[in-house]
């Protein structure tokens, strides 16, 4: 596969490299693409520099895969100039995601629905992801009908300055600021801006994107985003009411048996997924597994995975990988 990485210098970018590298992604040539700014500078990739490029020169080198994480207005401009060259875009941005014409895709969930007609995919958001992970197996058994999430998000999802800013605070230092108040020894329920309705886009996303991955609008999710001063890893806490009745055994076999989802829920050795445990694990990790004792058919759960990776740059190779597996590019 001729393959471009579009954001190759950002944070995502990065890790994208490294999971591609990690995974032996079968690539013939690499082309690492960012902004004006940066071409002419040199990445590694498996031990060789490869020289950062323009988005114009990437687009008439053909990739059979370009994969973006540079925003989404690049991805709104350079994505449809990509798909018209024949390339195959899988976009980690939201530029795209709630376009009925794109398909939303969490490879272990949905990925049967590609066909080779699909020049542009959506990643989904990274607290989506991991939501949907452990939902799915639970939904096709269960039903699900309503779920309330609460989400712990590290700086990282929203970027380097604000990676930065948490370090210059724990430091003491004055600094450049991501957010409107601090966040060392803080904890902001603000994750992405405000829309009209009192809920954040990131409280959104969570609400509108399970029901497009699993194609089901029977079920309803709301939420709450809140970041706090984590370096890596987002947490959430899920209350799920179903349909038909489970117990907690079938609950644990049935993730305990999901592809791509760790248990780790044995309070009397406290073990339960935590940020540090799941950094750089390709993994969605579920603990806390209890009934709500309030309600019927009701649970609660803590998920957490790595958001750099599951939750943006290991889903996005993982379609690569599905597309490539299956002739689809
Ligand atoms: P650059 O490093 O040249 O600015 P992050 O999310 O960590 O901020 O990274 C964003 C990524 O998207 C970087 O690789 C950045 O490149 C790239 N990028 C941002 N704006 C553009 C643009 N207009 N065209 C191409 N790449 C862009
Ligand atoms: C966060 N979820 O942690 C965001 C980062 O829609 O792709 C990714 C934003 C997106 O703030």
């Amino acid at each position: 596969m001729r393959v471009a990485v579009v954001g190759a210098t950002g944070m995502v970018g990065a890790v994208m490299l490294k999971v591609l590298e990690e995974r032996a992604f079968p690539i013939t040539e690499l082309l690492l693409v960012a902004s004006e700014r940066s071409v002419g500078k040199t990445l590694p990739f498996k031990g060789v520099d490869h020289t950062v490029i323009g988005l114009e020169e990437a687009v008439a080198a053909k990739p059979d895969i370009a994969i973006f994480s540079a925003g989404g207005s690049t991805s709104l401009e350079w994505a449809p100039k990509f798909a018209d060259a024949g390339t195959t875009v899988i976009d980690n941005s939201s530029a795209w995601r709630m376009d009925p014409t794109k398909k939303l895709v969490v490879p272990e969930i949905n990925a049967g629905e590609l066909n080779a007609d699909d020049k542009i995919i959506a990643n989904p958001n990274c607290s989506t992801i991991q939501l949907v992970m452990v939902l799915a197996p639970l939904h096709r058994r269960f039903s699900m009908k309503r779920v309330v999430v609460s989400t712990y998000q590290s700086v990282s999802g929203t970027g380097v300055k604000a990676v930065q800013q948490l370090e210059d605070e724990i430091a003491g230092r004055d600094g450049e600021k991501a957010y409107p108040h601090p966040i060392h020894k803080n904890a902001l329920p603000h994750c992405d801006v405000f829309s009209e309705n009192g809920y954040t886009k990131e409280e959104m996303k969570l609400a509108r994107e399970p029901q497009k991955i699993l194609d089901d609008r029977t079920f309803s999710v709301t939420a709450t985003a809140v970041r706090i001063p984590t370096a890596g890893g987002h947490s959430e806490s899920v209350n799920i009411e179903f349909r038909e009745d489970f117990s907690l055994e079938e609950v644990r076999e049935i993730l305990g048996n999901t592809p791509g989802v760790i248990l780790q829920d044995d309070p009397d050795s406290n073990l339960y997924p935590m940020p540090v445990t799941a950094h750089d694990k390709d993994e969605v990790f579920v603990g806390r597994i209890r009934r709500d004792l309030t309600q019927e058919k009701s649970l609660n759960l803590w998920i957490v995975a790595d958001n750099l990776r599951k939750g943006a740059a290991t889903n996005a190779v993982q379609i690569a990988e599905y597309l490539a597996a299956n002739s689809l590019v």
